[in-house]
């Protein structure tokens, strides 16, 4: 017998052989009983610590596998975002801090960050490759921007503002849903999409190309000869000076953006940064500059990036101020842009409502982005004082107001054309720009609205078309302005927007109507103003034009207004109508030489009479919403997302502000 074996010496320290490979007999259970066998060999306190480390070496797999899974994701979900490169960046881009200066006298005028200029380059056409810092600010700027609409959509859950004018009550949140388009071609994702979660960017369809080649003819015009001059005069060859500010240059800014005219754009911002000097001795009208300038920089901004165009907004922005200077805080209509001087017009001290109501919306974008109130706060001043002016009509705004007494004067007519038109577009854009939160204008709004079909709306003989006509102390005109033509858009996207479903009946009704002012003309075009027959018996036509009302300044209310019907309705035939009317552009307004002119004759289409002359809202509007209505995708510029200006600049709808 031999004795037992001494107790193997006690020792602290673990020791583990791993026999790798070495199979006795190449059977998994010999080698797991092996190991069992070690294991009970071990002391309690080595096995103690044997599993103690393999479960903290467990945990450490976890996190770190938790971790990079992180990572990964944002990564995908980053590529996955920059492989869906839009025209237009999604909306509420960061608020820069706010600074006083004039860019041409000092850099300084925004925040002192490090100059760059993070250009992300028309659709599909990259002009620089966003270095490292702006890709941080877009990832930076997406998560805010989920963070804040993630904020936003859980309040709207439980706030929901109920606004209701006689009767009608009305839930701003419920937008109409965008219908399918099952007999209307391919499905497209519904409009309401959340901003900045887009598709890959269409390449141009053959109608949108047709809208691209219209575009470098105007341009080729333009460039060769009026660069850097306010309008074309194509017959002529040569130019006309509004402002001397470039107006056709930057008011075409977004539009050469959102048709991905990469080399045109490039060489008009380059003029806007060597060029552009606001510094001058000039008057200019504070609406038109406004909504042409103000606008077209702030959609040049929000579009591209690039700070240049927020700088110089800003600056313009200063030099318009003086205007709402006056005794009643209504601005005058011109301000000297060098002097600071502003004046109303010669012969009267009155502006114009439509005027002094639609500066609104830029007001208040620049100062959100520069984080200066007083541009919001004296645009602002005018909507609360308008809003409590008495002399309206259910709702309805007669067309001047004074600036000394801050009253509206001739008093007793009502239209929705020239000089009141866009004060009713505002009231609805502000609220849906400001985040459907601004009762007072919706209230103002959808009273308009029952004021409209109270004392403006009849229907004309033959063929009963839905027309608003105007009104001038009790009397009714069958009379309607081509520029009344925006207010199927503006009813039909009030409708998207949750107001009354009646409101997208009347829009469908006066598109049609205005289809019919450009459809009965020889030309195909609309003149200026049309009288509609009111009469049963009579053998006249619904459209009648008076000589002097025939011209056509190549307007673009008509295909504003097909571009919401279309993007809202999703029906073919809007396109359709669009496409004749870009046909008949092209027929009887396009002058071989480059650019295109406003007519003097729609109904002669063997002499239209060019009157040789190419307004800026051609390039910033009417072809813009050509392109845009040409378009399937309803998230192109959704909008959910955008509020157009009442040039077509597409400005940001605003995330509401964070709770708490
Ligand atoms: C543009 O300057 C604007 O659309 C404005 O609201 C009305 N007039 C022209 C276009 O017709």
């Amino acid at each position: 017998m031999y004795p037992p074996p001494p107790p193997a010496p006690h020792r602290d320290f673990i020791s583990v052989t791993l026999s790798l490979g070495q199979s006795y007999d190449g059977s998994k259970s010999w080698r797991r009983r092996s190991c069992w066998r070690k294991w009970k060999q071990l002391s309690r306190l080595q096995r103690n610590v044997i599993l103690f480390f393999l479960t903290f070496l467990l945990l450490c797999g976890l996190l770190s596998y938790i971790s990079v899974a992180d990572q990964w994701r944002a990564v995908d979900g980053r590529s996955a975002e920059e492989r869906k490169v839009r025209p237009a960046d999604p909306p509420v881009l960061p608020a820069p801090q706010k600074a006083d200066a004039n860019p041409e006298n000092s850099p300084g005028l925004l925040p002192q960050k490090p100059q760059r200029h993070f250009r992300r380059g028309p659709p599909n056409l990259q002009i620089r490759a966003p270095d490292k810092d702006s890709k941080d600010r877009r990832q930076d700027d997406t998560r805010r921007r989920d963070e804040v609409v993630g904020d936003a959509r859980q309040e709207e859950s439980t706030q929901r503002t109920v606004v209701s004018w006689r009767g009608a009550v009305i839930e701003p949140e419920q937008g109409t849903e965008p219908p399918s388009r099952k007999a209307e071609g391919p499905p497209t994702k519904p409009s309401s999409q959340a901003p900045g979660i887009q598709n890959q960017p269409a390449s141009p369809n053959e109608r949108q190309r047709a809208v691209i080649d219209a575009f470098r003819h105007a341009w080729t015009g333009y460039r060769k000869f009026a660069w850097g001059h306010d309008e074309l005069k194509p017959v002529s060859r040569s130019f006309s000076e509004w402002f001397g500010l470039g107006l056709t240059l930057i008011d075409a800014l977004d539009t050469m953006w959102i048709l991905g005219l990469k080399k045109e754009f490039e060489e008009a911002r380059k003029w806007v940064s060597k060029k552009l000097r606001f510094q001058k001795d000039v008057d200019v009208n504070l609406f038109e500059s406004t909504i042409r300038i103000l606008g077209g920089l702030l959609s040049a901004y929000h579009l591209s990036g690039d700070d240049l165009f927020l700088r110089k907004a800003e600056d313009f922005g200063n030099r318009l101020l003086p205007a709402f200077q006056t005794p009643s805080r209504i601005p005058y209509s011109d301000v000297n842009i060098g002097t600071g001087a502003a004046h109303p017009p010669r012969w009267t001290s009155d502006s114009t409502v439509a005027e002094v109501t639609s500066i609104q919306l830029e007001f208040r974008e620049l100062s959100r982005l520069t984080g200066s109130k007083k541009f919001q706060e004296a645009a602002e001043e005018v909507t609360r004082r308008v809003h409590s002016l008495s002399g309206k009509k259910d709702g309805l705004v007669p067309m001047f107001i004074n600036t000394h007494s801050g009253l509206f004067t001739h008093m007793g007519v009502f239209t929705l054309g020239a000089r009141a038109d866009s004060y009713y577009e505002y009231l609805l854009k502000q609220w849906i720009q400001g985040g459907k939160k601004e009762t007072q204008l919706l209230e103002d709004y959808l009273e308009a609205v029952e004021g409209i079909k109270r004392h403006l709306l009849r229907r004309s003989e033959p063929r009963k078309l839905t027309f608003v006509g105007e009104l001038a102390h009790g009397r009714f005109s069958a009379k309607m302005d081509h520029l009344v033509c925006f207010l199927p858009g503006t009813l039909a996207l009030g409708a998207h927007h949750g107001l009354p479903a009646d409101h997208m009946e009347l829009a469908r009704a006066l598109m049609d109507t205005c289809y019919q002012m450009n459809r009965q003309m020889e030309t195909g075009l609309s003149p200026e103003i049309v009288h509609f027959n009111l009469y049963p018996q009579s053998d006249r036509k619904d459209v009648q034009v008076k000589p002097a009302d025939r011209h056509n300044l190549l307007r673009p209310e008509t295909v504003e207004s097909l571009f919401y019907l279309h993007r809202l309705t999703g029906e073919r035939k809007y396109q359709d109508w669009g496409w004749e009317i870009l046909q008949s552009f092209n027929k009887y307004t396009r002058v071989p030489s480059g650019g295109y002119s406003s007519i003097s004759n729609v109904q002669d289409p063997l002499n239209p009479q060019p009157r040789d002359k190419m307004e800026s809202f051609f390039l910033g509007e009417t072809l813009k919403y050509l392109y845009l209505l040409f378009s399937d995708d309803p998230a192109l510029l959704s909008l959910d997302a955008y509020v157009f200006n009442t040039e077509a600049h597409p400005l940001p709808i605003w995330a509401p502000p964070r709770v708490g």
